[in-house]
């Protein structure tokens, strides 16, 4: 897979693909990324890559043709289609599913977007826009890099042990549980007995039982779409069941309180 990254600061991107899991999987070529700078792209003496905007209003909009031009050289150069995507506010929400289908692409191009935007007449260039969140940022670089990783984490090898790829969050649609290390003593606080106990199906029951009840107590909304097993579906019915109880109880207390 190659991805291509089309930025204005391209040091910050390299700066953050040279280091971790995703730096290795480039150094191991499991993943080929070029960050491109688009002022390369420019065809004035000054690299110019925004103007101001037409309608007046604050602030500018990075220009057309510099981007149709980086665009063209890429695509030249890719043997095959290129994915193109556009990090906006304005795109469909980046999730780990949308991860696994961009991995599926054999090239990836990325604009990252600076100022109040890119002119819209790129748009029509652009196969997929995604946004990693409702919050306005300074640039899409940030954004590029969090798809970037997500993506690297899903080529097999990249993440040293599969079987933590296949357990992460989100890769089945629930929340992490809870992780501990050495030692198993800090102050008050003891590593839960289970996971010292060295009894794997109680462990993964006990960590089964733990995502689950994270996830009805965070995102509930995860579990309407999260792919459970026969026990998972036994665990949350449980943990449901506990949880309206306690709902229950609370209520009593408090109309007890307000005396009704
Ligand atoms: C963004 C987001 C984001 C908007 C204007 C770049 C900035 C500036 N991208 N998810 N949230 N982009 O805030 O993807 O051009």
């Amino acid at each position: 897979m190659t991805i291509d990254v089309v930025t204005i600061f391209p040091a910050m991107v390299e700066a953050a693909l040279a280091v971790g899991i995703v730096g290795r999987a480039i150094e191991r070529g499991s993943l080929e990324v070029t960050v491109r700078d688009l002022r390369a792209f420019t065809a004035d003496r000054h690299h110019v890559v925004d103007d101001v905007p037409y309608g007046g209003g604050p602030g500018m909009v990075m220009k057309p043709e510099p981007i149709f031009r980086a665009l063209d050289v890429i695509e030249a150069e890719r043997v095959g289609d290129c994915h193109v995507v556009l990090t906006s506010p304005q795109g469909s929400r980046f999730t780990q599913e949308v991860a696994r289908e961009l991995g599926q692409h054999e090239h990836v191009v990325v604009l990252c977007g600076r100022y109040e935007g890119i002119d819209e007449r790129v748009r029509a260039r652009v196969d997929e826009e995604l946004s990693i969140g409702d919050y306005v940022l300074s640039g899409g670089e940030l954004p590029a890099l969090v798809i970037i990783d997500a993506v690297a984490r899903l080529i097999p090898g990249v993440v040293g042990d599969e079987q933590s790829v296949a357990e992460d969050s989100f890769s089945r649609g629930l929340l992490d549980f809870p992780h501990y290390t050495r030692p198993a003593v800090v102050g008050a606080d003891r590593v839960p007995d289970v996971l010292l106990s060295g009894n794997h199906a109680e462990i993964r029951r006990w960590r089964k039982r733990e995502s689950l009840a994270r996830t009805l107590a965070r995102r509930p909304d995860l579990l309407k779409t999260a792919t459970l097993d026969e026990e998972e579906r036994r665990l949350l019915a449980e943990l449901k069941e506990l949880k309206e109880l306690k709902d229950g109880r609370i209520a009593e207390l408090q109309n007890g309180k307000t005396g009704q």
